[in-house]
């Protein structure tokens, strides 16, 4: 029987909770995706996607950004890779009578999940100013729809150009173009919203926002520390890399509040003996952190480390490295002397035992690599936090060494190359010039606006035109109400998009969806069948090959929709042929290999097999273009989010069977929980020192200053072994909880992990579909 799409909407009325697993993956990894892979795929499309995701002549799984291994194997991927090609490669489409059967009204009370599965979109759609439904509408009339909005504009300015991290290095770089010929350089992206707290302090302290390790690097290394990240579900061929670096004598020190199934143990789905032996166990330290204490964690280390310098003088530091690449270590020295012991165990929850344990470790490693994700990124003081991962890894000399590094893990497949590729509000100017020179045009200089002042422009009406390249930037934001009242003041929104979400739903007063080929699709243009370039976590670039035909003859690869608005839009102005990019993606790659450092002879290198990895200063020669020219150890004031009596620290998490706003069933099997989302996990000690009761329903409130509260309603509570004082709920329906400006100093990345709330007991039911907000 075919698969179809639901007709009703779920309810988590009938959650079941169960036990959280102490192990991840083994046999269950691949049943869970397989068998739904061949219910919907068939055998034959399921047998020919799942052999070439990862590979060397197939296409990058488009689940996360990390990267592959020299040798793959058969089945290069994981569980969850598995439900990403299951749901982009599914039959299913949305049907014509859909738009008329629904109007936009009628979808506003449906869940991401329902949204996500009724299918591919096939076909454009166009809702007029006025009406409260799309209709079809021809690719040549809605390219007309987009480039008239376009050039009605007063200002450049009044478009914003939002990339999400799955769009091909070629897409991402004519879309920049095009942005950027305009004459604006808003161009927001997920990344805003990610890892760019990551970015802001990497660049200041050592030149380059990208990791400083190689895939290698996390089989050479001694001690490998594994912060604010999830890989179990997030990452999970990460989990592999691990056991193997665990064999090769590495140990292993996670650092979290929530002790996550693959932090703890993994069995390998992809070994025979994943399906019948014990659990490994991966960390070997297991600090179970209370949310945003991870500064202070890394300064108690770091005044370890100085100590016992001070004790052995010339066996502790690196003393070579530190007077030949850095500046600060004197200023820093004598601050991080005065680190309160006291204010530490109060923002970290840990012992000094615990602390001096990991110190230890610390100064055992030769070769040291600290790993980390959206725990440490979505905070307000997240760059100072990553700077103080800097911090200690510089104190021993632990970058540009084999096996020893920074290695922030990347979210969406390409994030990281849509970046390298000028997808950044803020580029610099080095970058402008040179494409400004390929294209014979004067590029704004002016910084454009990232995703929250983004929202923040549309509000206040100084943006009219709102273009999405993938994503759900409605459902990711903070402060969902405020970003929806925004949207619908736009005067066109256009998504390119392979399925329907939030974004399509929520518009401007007119709108277009604009569907897209999705990675596992062949792509055959004029010049014959082509292929498209990403870069992982570890700046690796490869070549990705659609492999299945397209779900529709009506869709368009992303570069084809890109080209064709500019066209419609610029016609030949600066003599840029924007169709021969059509025709052929060479021509984008030749360009692309004179205008992006480190990108030379694009064509060529992305041929090969391997591809071939981007330079990067800090790793290939210890070299750190910052201002100063070398590696900056800085001096950081602590500040712990402080959290008054009767409240608790939330966080927002994915489950186990969502990927971002996207959400593949109602599972989330690692920490037990099954139909439903509606929950917030709680210390059993703090439900019964709030007067609550695990599986009590009730209402979270966050709190703040110069605002009324915000209120989630009808959440049930999960008694959970969380660090104490602090709890978890899942993105995205807790977005409403986190005002607009809520975001970290200097990055301005919503503050995501760390929102202070009180519950209440609740009289709204649990499970009523799209989360109660008033
Ligand atoms: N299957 C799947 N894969 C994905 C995604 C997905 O949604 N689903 N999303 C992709 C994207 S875009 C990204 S960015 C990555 C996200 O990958 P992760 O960063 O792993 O994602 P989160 O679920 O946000 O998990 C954050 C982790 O940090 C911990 N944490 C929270 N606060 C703190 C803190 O204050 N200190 C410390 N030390 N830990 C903390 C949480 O308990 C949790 O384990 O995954 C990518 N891969
Ligand atoms: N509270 C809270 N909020 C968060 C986070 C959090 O941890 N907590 N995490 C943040 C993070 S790390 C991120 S990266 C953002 C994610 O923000 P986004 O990247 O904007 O969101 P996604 O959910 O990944 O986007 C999914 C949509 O992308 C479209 N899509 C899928 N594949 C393709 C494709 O190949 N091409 C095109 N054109 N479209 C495609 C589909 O329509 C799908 O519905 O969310 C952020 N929001
Ligand atoms: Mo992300």
């Amino acid at each position: 029987m075919s698969p179809k799409a639901p007709r009703e909407d779920f309810s988590d009325a009938d959650i079941e909770v169960t036990e959280p697993k102490d192990y991840a993956a083994g046999m269950g990894g691949v049943f869970h995706s397989m068998e739904p892979a061949v219910k919907t795929l068939g055998l034959a499309r399921t047998a020919k996607l799942m052999t070439k995701i990862n590979h060397k002549d197939g296409f990058d799984c488009m689940s996360c950004a990390w990267p592959d291994p020299e040798h793959r194997k058969i089945a290069e991927f994981c569980e969850n890779g598995g439900k990403a090609v299951t749901w982009e490669a599914t039959p299913v489409t949305v049907p014509r009578s859909f738009w008329k059967e629904h109007s936009l009204t009628s979808l506003e009370d449906k869940t991401e999940y329902w949204l996500g599965m009724q299918g591919r979109i096939t076909e454009p759609v166009y809702k007029p100013a006025g009406s409260d439904h799309y209709e079809p509408v021809s690719w040549d009339r809605a390219f007309d729809i987009a480039a008239g909005h376009l050039n009605a504009l007063d200002h450049p300015d009044e478009a914003s150009f939002y990339t999400s991290g799955r769009a091909s290095n070629e897409a991402a770089f004519i879309y920049q173009l095009f942005a950027r010929v305009l004459g604006t350089n808003n161009l927001p992206d997920c990344s805003n919203m990610c890892h760019e707290s990551t970015g802001t302090a990497m660049t200041y302290t050592v030149g380059i926002g990208k990791s400083t390790i190689a895939y290698n690097d996390f089989l050479e290394s001694d001690l490998i520390v594994i912060m604010g990240q999830n890989p179990g579900t997030n990452h999970p061929r990460m989990l592999t890399a691990l056991e193997e670096a665990k064999k090769n004598g590495a140990s292993v020190v996670a650092v979290n509040p929530l002790p996550e199934a693959g932090l703890l143990g993994y069995k390998d789905p992809q070994k025979v003996r994943g399906y019948v032996g014990k659990p490994i166990q991966i960390a070997d330290q297991f600090l179970q952190i209370r949310s945003g204490g991870d500064a202070a964690l890394l300064q108690a280390v770091s005044k370890r480390v100085i100590a016992a310098e001070r004790r052995a003088p010339g066996t502790v530091l690196d003393h070579e490295f530190i007077a030949e690449h850095c500046d600060g270590f004197e200023a820093f020295a004598e601050h991080i002397a005065q680190v309160d012991d006291a204010a530490v165990e109060r923002a970290t929850g840990l012992s000094a035992a615990e602390i001096d344990e990991f110190a230890e470790r610390y100064l055992r490693a030769d070769r040291v690599i600290i790993a980390w994700a959206m725990g440490i990124t979505q905070h307000r003081r997240s760059v100072d936090t990553i700077k103080e991962i800097i911090n200690l890894l510089l104190l021993r000399g632990n970058i540009g060494r084999p096996g020893a590094g920074a290695s922030p893990i990347r979210g969406h497949s390409n994030v990281q190359g849509d970046r390298t590729m000028g997808v950044w509000e803020q580029m610099p100017d080095s970058f402008l010039d040179a494409l400004g020179a390929e294209f014979s045009f004067e590029p704004p200089r002016e910084h454009g606006v990232d995703a929250v002042q983004g929202i923040r422009a549309l509000d206040e009406g100084r943006i009219k035109v709102w273009f999405g390249l993938g994503g759900n930037l409605l459902g990711a934001i903070s402060d969902t109400n405020l970003a929806e009242s925004a949207m619908r003041k736009t005067r066109l929104s256009v998504q390119l998009s392979t399925k329907l979400n939030r974004s399509h739903v929520i518009t401007g007063e007119e709108a277009l969806i604009l569907p897209v080929l999705g990675r596992t699709e062949v792509d055959v243009q004029l010049s014959g069948p082509q292929y498209v370039t990403v870069e992982d976590t570890v700046c690796a670039v490869h070549a990705s090959h659609g492999q299945v035909p397209p779900v529709s003859d009506q869709v368009r690869s992303e570069i084809a929709i890109i080209a064709g608005i500019a066209h419609a839009t610029l016609g030949s102005r600066h003599g840029i042929d924007w169709l021969a990019m059509i025709d052929d993606y060479d021509v984008i790659r030749n360009h692309i290999s004179r205008v992006v450092p480190g990108c030379e002879d694009y064509n060529a290198r992305t041929r090969r097999k391997d591809g071939f990895l981007l330079p990067n200063g800090p790793r290939d020669e210890r070299r750190f273009d910052t201002a100063t020219g070398k590696a900056r150890i800085t001096v950081n004031e602590l500040e712990h989010v402080e959290c008054p009596p009767g409240r608790l620290i939330l966080q927002t998490v994915r489950s186990h069977d969502q990927f971002n706003t996207t959400i593949y069933s109602l599972n989330d099997r690692y920490r037990g929980i099954k139909k439903g989302r509606s929950v917030i996990f709680v210390h059993p000690d703090d439900l019964a020192e709030l007067g609550l009761s695990d599986g009590q329903t009730v209402d979270i409130f966050s709190e703040w200053k110069d605002q009324p509260d915000r209120v989630l309603r009808g959440f049930r509570t999960v008694a959970y072994p969380t660090a104490r004082g602090c709890a978890a709920a899942y993105f995205p329906e807790a977005n409403v909880l986190v005002p607009l400006d809520s975001t970290a100093l200097e990055s301005g990345t919503p503050v995501s992990k760390a929102v202070v709330v009180r519950l209440e007991p609740s009289n709204t039911p649990v499970g009523v579909g799209r989360p109660v907000t008033v």
